[in-house]
């Protein structure tokens, strides 16, 4: 029969533990609830703006862009109850090797269900094709998810790296989307203009997280936690709450515009996913 050995358990705190230490430090435990209070504002904001919308399409967009916020709220009441927080210790070759580093892996899970969001209002937006829209929402998905990945990877420091590397790598197909071929859809769609104005806010944004990762505890720790925590927070005020508020207002005004894209996906490109109209 075989023995089951007993391994050496590492010291791993209980969430109410986890919890106190988030609460003594003020810094880090405000950069959760200034988000969940602009969470909270925001879907209030959306859904009055959104209640005379009708036209299927806009509806969609209004829909899609109402759970960034709806997906904010929940992530950062994770966040400041401890209960998406881990101690982790790094690996050796890291520069807080052996030490228990706070991990906010609950982002990086919670990322995985709004940033596809995001890019579904940006694809719809655009009228993009079906194709398009799936390839820049799964790359995404593998982007967060690979993300998780590095932050939770212990065994190895390289390894964190690696993961890191094939993250960055799902993030260039997102990019390609956005920056390529999104932009020329918008164009035959008559969206261009509030489609770039977002484009670029977008894709200056999304490039902060890698940076901040890579520059933060989890990374080469350059950065403290509470930073780290504030940069993220901060660049998801902008990228969540500002870049929401700027689409819908435009949905609201624009409805028509939105209402004469052909129906369907694919609309805006010829040869696209939707079926010809005859
Ligand atoms: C990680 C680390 C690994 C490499 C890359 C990353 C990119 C993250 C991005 C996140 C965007 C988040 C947003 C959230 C809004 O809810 C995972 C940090 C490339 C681009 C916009």
């Amino acid at each position: 029969m075989a023995v089951l050995t007993q391994g050496v358990v590492p010291l791993e705190m209980t969430q109410a533990e986890v919890y106190r230490e988030v609460q003594e430090n003020t810094l880090l435990n405000l950069s959760f609830w200034v988000n969940i209070a602009l969470a909270g504002l925001s879907i209030l904001l959306f859904v009055f703006m959104g209640r005379n919308v009708e036209d299927p399409r806009s509806q969609l967009i209004f829909v899609a862009t109402l759970m960034v916020p709806l997906v904010s709220i929940s992530s950062y009441t994770g966040l400041a109850s401890g209960l998406t927080i881990s101690f982790l210790e790094m690996p050796a070759g890291h520069a807080l090797a052996g030490e228990e580093v706070l991990t906010m892996w609950g982002r990086y899970l919670t990322w995985a269900l709004s940033t596809p969001m995001i890019l579904l209002a940006l694809g719809l937006l655009a009228g993009s094709n079906m194709t398009k829209i799936f390839t820049a929402i799964t790359a995404d998905i593998g982007m967060c998810v690979t993300g998780l990945a590095a932050a939770l990877t212990i065994s190895s420091h390289g390894l964190r790296w690696f993961w890191y590397f094939i993250s960055c790598m799902f993030f260039l197909v997102v990019l390609y989307v956005l920056l390529v071929e999104w932009p020329k859809d918008a164009e035959v769609a008559g969206t261009s203009e509030i489609f770039n104005t977002l484009k670029i806010l977008t894709v200056v944004m999304w490039l902060g997280y890698p940076i901040f990762w890579a520059l933060g505890a989890e990374g080469i720790a350059v950065l403290d936690v509470a930073i780290t925590s504030w940069a993220y927070s901060g660049l998801d005020i902008v990228a969540k709450y500002i870049f929401a508020f700027l689409l819908l207002n435009w949905v609201v005004n624009n409805e028509s515009t939105v209402a004469d894209m052909a129906p369907g996906l694919g609309a805006a490109e010829a040869g696209g996913a939707a079926p010809a109209d005859d």
